[in-house]
């Protein structure tokens, strides 16, 4: 853990092809311009992000690592993994920095698997169906804590 550290902003599986598919579920908008979005929300409050995005639970898992060394908090949208994963949820457990759990869409309204999430239990907070506003909504989350 560092204080001042970046917020990590991990994005899980299929999420490199936002804004080319699916648009009615999940906007128009592309991966870049969350990020971008992260990096002037978490600007504003003088923080820095590091954000990834990768298809392979095991990348994710080895960013989690990386993560409970040098970040101030983590924002993970896992993807599919959400509902999948002990082993991404057995590294998230062993941060000790914020974490905020984002999903673009409203997994709750959506097929019942979607309802199960392996790694809200253990996050300081989740966030759905804002589309990519709840990025923005999870930055200023964390920023807000000492
Ligand atoms: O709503 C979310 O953010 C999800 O985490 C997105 C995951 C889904 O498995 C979760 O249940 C909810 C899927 C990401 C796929 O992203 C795509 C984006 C555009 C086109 C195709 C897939």
């Amino acid at each position: 853990m560092t204080a001042d550290g970046p917020i990590f902003v991990l994005n899980g599986p299929n999420l490199n092809l936002l804004g080319q598919r699916q648009p009615e579920v999940y906007g128009s908008a592309t991966l870049d311009d969350v990020v971008e979005l992260c990096r002037t929300t978490a600007a504003k409050a003088g923080r820095d992000i590091d954000a990834r995005q990768s298809n392979h639970e095991g990348e994710l898992i080895d960013w989690v690592h990386e993560a409970r060394l040098s970040a101030s908090a983590v924002i993970i949208n896992p993807g599919g993994f959400t509902h999948t994963s002990v082993a991404l949820r057995d590294a998230l457990v062993t941060l000790e920095v914020p974490l905020v759990e984002v999903h673009i869409s409203n997994v709750h309204a959506r097929e019942e698997f979607r309802r199960h999430s392996y790694v809200s239990g253990i996050a300081s907070g989740v966030i759905a169906g804002l589309g990519i506003q709840g990025y923005r909504a999870a930055i200023d989350f964390v920023c807000a804590q000492d």
